[in-house]
């Protein structure tokens, strides 16, 4: 038993001469508030430092459960959040992100996790198929039921703009420093976005055929709107965001089939999606600021 169960509802005493075994109910923690009380609203973020992963362990060593874990320690999070991160080779942007994110998270008070999910091998790289990957696997630690999809290199400049799920699908990064903070298309559902359970299995989940660079995150919204659902978005002082720069990785070239494949979103989203995954998890490490899920998503070369 350790503190990160305490929100469990009984447990047993028992006496050592085993003669009177008493249940102690612990102390019933309140709801967390709907809106969490120590939010800062806009952030100063910078890449300009080295981030001391070690520091950061033994800082985290008291607040964070193995595997990047947190649960609010004063009250009861109805919002069981993964945060599921698409990886290779990245990690000084790692670095930053936990640097800033776990704080934030903390503030917002949300039940979570956080999962990189890092493609094993030099194929190409498909950032859709590590989230649908991403999905299962966490599941099988915890029952989250709500999603967060993170590119590593983003982080909020605004801690009001919360990681957890809306009544419709979420897109939270509505406006990035690289786009001069203005949603570069309506359609735009790219960098970081929330889906619950209900509203991922109802798209069957993302495509697994997107190899390379773009289109994945227009085929995401396109499921979203013929499935009848809307885009939640928060306003875009709240939604304001800042990317690592970094140039265009080796083998993540822009696929120039991929727009091409978003005219046959609606006729091939129901045999394309979780219900197709295919994938073998290679390793998992769990570190104290996150958990490393490395899996083979038969990636082919270039
Ligand atoms: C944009 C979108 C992104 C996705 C992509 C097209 C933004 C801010 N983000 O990202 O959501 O739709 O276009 O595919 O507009 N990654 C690695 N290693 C690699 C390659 C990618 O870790 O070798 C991961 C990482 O989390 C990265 C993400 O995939 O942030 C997206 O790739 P990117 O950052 O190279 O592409 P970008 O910024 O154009
Ligand atoms: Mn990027």
């Amino acid at each position: 038993m350790n503190g990160f169960w305490k929100n469990s509802s009984t447990h047993l005493n028992e006496t050592t001469d085993q003669t009177t075994v008493t249940t102690a109910k612990p102390p019933v923690l309140p709801a967390c508030p709907e809106t969490p009380p120590d939010l800062k609203g806009p952030l100063r973020i910078e890449f300009n430092f080295k981030v001391n992963l070690d520091d950061m362990r033994k800082q985290y060593s008291g607040t964070l459960h193995e595997g990047g874990r947190y649960k609010p320690p004063d009250c009861v999070s109805k919002h069981k959040v993964a945060i599921i991160i698409p990886f290779r080779n990245r990690n000084e942007h790692l670095g930053y992100w936990l640097y800033y994110l776990h704080p934030i998270l903390i503030r917002q008070q949300i039940d979570y996790g956080v999962f990189v999910i890092n493609q094993d091998g030099e194929g190409i790289f498909n950032r859709a198929k590590l989230l649908n990957a991403g999905y299962v696997e966490v599941l099988k630690v915890y029952d989250y039921d709500c999603f967060v999809f993170s590119d590593v290199d983003l982080v909020p400049l605004n801690d009001r703009n919360l990681y957890r799920c809306f009544n419709n699908p979420r897109h939270l990064a509505v406006a990035m420093d690289k786009f001069n903070f203005r949603l570069p298309y309506t359609g735009y559902y790219g960098g970081v976005s929330s889906l619950s359970r209900n509203q991922y299995i109802k798209i069957n989940g993302f495509s697994n055929t997107f190899w390379g660079w773009g289109g994945e995150d227009d085929d995401i919204y396109q499921r979203i709107v013929f499935r009848g659902m809307s885009i939640s978005r928060p306003d875009m002082e709240t939604g304001k965001y800042r990317m690592i720069r970094h140039n265009r990785d080796v083998h993540n070239e822009p696929n120039p089939q991929n727009p091409d494949k978003l005219h046959h979103t609606r006729m091939t989203m129901d045999r394309d999606g979780m219900n197709t995954l295919k994938y073998t998890v290679k390793k998992i490490e769990k570190d104290i600021l996150y958990t490393f899920i490395t899996v083979d998503i038969e990636a082919p070369m270039k």
